[in-house]
């Protein structure tokens, strides 16, 4: 393709030049001829000529696909210049402008009424992104190196997780050990409650993540403690400082440290490591980028819910150096032997009426049969909404999952369960957590089948139900 930049700042043309060549073919036009003659001299493809007149483009052979550069820099009006290249036939036609700002908007609302189609960029547009992101880089890079030496002659460090640790906090745990230039003997990666979720075990033991258990009295026998995608006041009181926090959930008051980096608008804790991680120029090992990739799919829903522009970078950045055939494998993962015996129990004993799906699958050992199984038949063509309940540890956990539907999942559970216990989620996915007994003091003291028989008259009740307000309610993180 090729370029025709009508320029005259000898800055503007080389940077051109630079930028453009060699993907494109690019002639420059000035006025100056000692400029032309001194640029021309330095191998630049580069004329002198009257930009004004119609003729100068006659002889440059253009083509309707000549795409044109036209720089403004406030001094003289472009407008002739602009007018005679039209004229000769040139339809993509960029203005290129460098003047200071309230010169050069004057410039451009003036140029817009006798040419509407013209494009538009400012030099400092250009500069900007790529020059914000290298600062702000040097920041995130003062930061690391900040924490990285308070933590380099410690003896005994703990990067310590949440409870039943998720992909993020799992692969953060990695990233940040790989920041620390630790192994596994010099910091430890340690929660108070073990990873139980299946899919997260084989996770932590495809990607050979050991996650070792603490106890809160062992808290003290470390000399260093960071908290990766949660922060201290989340123990409860047995923590009450940190020396690193890394978090993207939102700021919590309660506890001190000696550094800290949350992000909030971050869809994922790996999208802040990944800043750390390319701030400091550390290698990250197929292992780590593995982890982490999947973390920051698994904690986005792929991009589905909370996603910003960042995680979308640290994605792209990942991608590459990750193994996705690993991150296949481990999504695969979902389906146990002991889920399938859940469903199963669903699928004897729920109702399908009007697409909705309902079932009690009765007492679980773990909380994540419950929603599982809701996912699973979701699945179905014919369903729209499921509704699946099931009793842990005294509690009745219902997960109602839809798609594509009018009503909102999150209201569901409010309208029927906020009264009893907890409940709460958004438009496609929501959950309710109730004491049993205060359950059946509400419900009556049902059991098995009459559960469900309960479940599904409530969503054909809510379903039914005239909206009083259908305005969408904002989607809680
Ligand atoms: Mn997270």
């Amino acid at each position: 393709m090729r370029v025709f930049a009508i320029c005259q700042d000898e800055l503007v043309i080389r940077t051109l030049d630079e930028v453009l060549v060699p993907s494109f073919e690019v002639d420059f036009l000035v006025e100056n001829k000692q400029l032309a003659r001194r640029l021309h001299e330095a191998g630049l493809e580069i004329t002198a000529g009257d930009p004004r007149r119609l003729d100068t483009y006659i002889k440059a052979d253009i083509t309707p696909t000549t795409c044109f550069i036209v720089e403004d820099n406030g001094r003289r009006s472009i407008r002739k210049i602009v007018a005679a290249l039209r004229n000769a036939g040139g339809t993509l036609v960029y203005v290129l402008h460098t003047a200071p700002p309230a010169v050069r908007q004057r410039a451009a609302e003036g140029l817009k009424a006798d040419f509407p189609d013209l494009a538009h960029f400012d030099i400092s547009e250009l500069i900007r992104p790529t020059l914000v992101t290298e600062l702000s880089r040097s920041m995130t890079r003062a930061r690391v190196q900040q924490y990285q030496r308070y933590f380099a002659d410690a003896d005994r460090v703990l990067i310590l997780l949440h409870n039943d640790p998720d992909p993020d906090a799992l692969a953060s745990g990695l990233a940040l050990r790989n920041l620390l230039r630790r192994t596994k003997t010099t910091a430890i990666i340690g929660a108070i409650q073990g990873v139980t979720r299946p899919e997260n075990l084989r996770m932590a033991n495809m990607l050979d993540i050991q996650v070792e258990a603490v106890t809160p009295a062992l808290l003290q026998e470390f000399e260093r403690i960071a908290t990766v995608d949660v922060q201290p006041h989340y123990f409860g009181g047995i923590l009450d400082r940190a020396d690193l926090v890394i978090d993207h959930h939102p700021e919590q008051p309660g506890y001190s440290a000696v550094f800290k980096d949350i992000r909030a608008d971050y869809g994922s804790t790996c999208t802040i490591l990944t800043e750390h991680l390319r701030a400091v120029d550390v290698n990250i090992s197929e292992r780590t980028a593995t982890a982490m990739l999947y973390a920051i799919k698994s904690d986005t829903l792929f991009f589905a819910r909370h996603t910003n522009r960042v995680d979308l970078e640290a994605f792209t950045f990942l991608y590459p150096l990750a193994d996705a055939a690993l991150i296949r494998k481990m999504e695969g993962a979902e389906i146990t032997m002991e889920r399938l015996d859940y469903v199963t129990r669903a699928s004897q004993g729920g109702i399908l009426r009007e697409q909705v799906f309902s079932a009690f699958i009765g007492e679980a050992p773990r909380e994540d049969f419950v929603p599982y199984t809701a996912d699973f038949f979701l699945q179905l063509e014919d369903v729209k909404w499921t509704i699946v309940a099931g009793i842990v540890n005294n509690c009745l956990i219902v997960s109602v999952r839809n798609i594509g539907y009018s009503r909102n999942a999150g209201e569901f559970v409010k309208r029927w369960f906020a009264e009893i216990g907890n409940a709460g989620g958004h438009r496609a996915m929501a959950k309710a957590v109730v004491p049993i007994e205060r359950f059946r003091e509400k419900y009556g003291n049902i059991q098995g089948p009459d559960i469900t028989a309960r479940i599904a008259d409530m969503a054909e009740q809510f379903l039914h139900e005239p909206t009083a307000d259908k305005r969408r309610e904002p989607v809680p993180r």
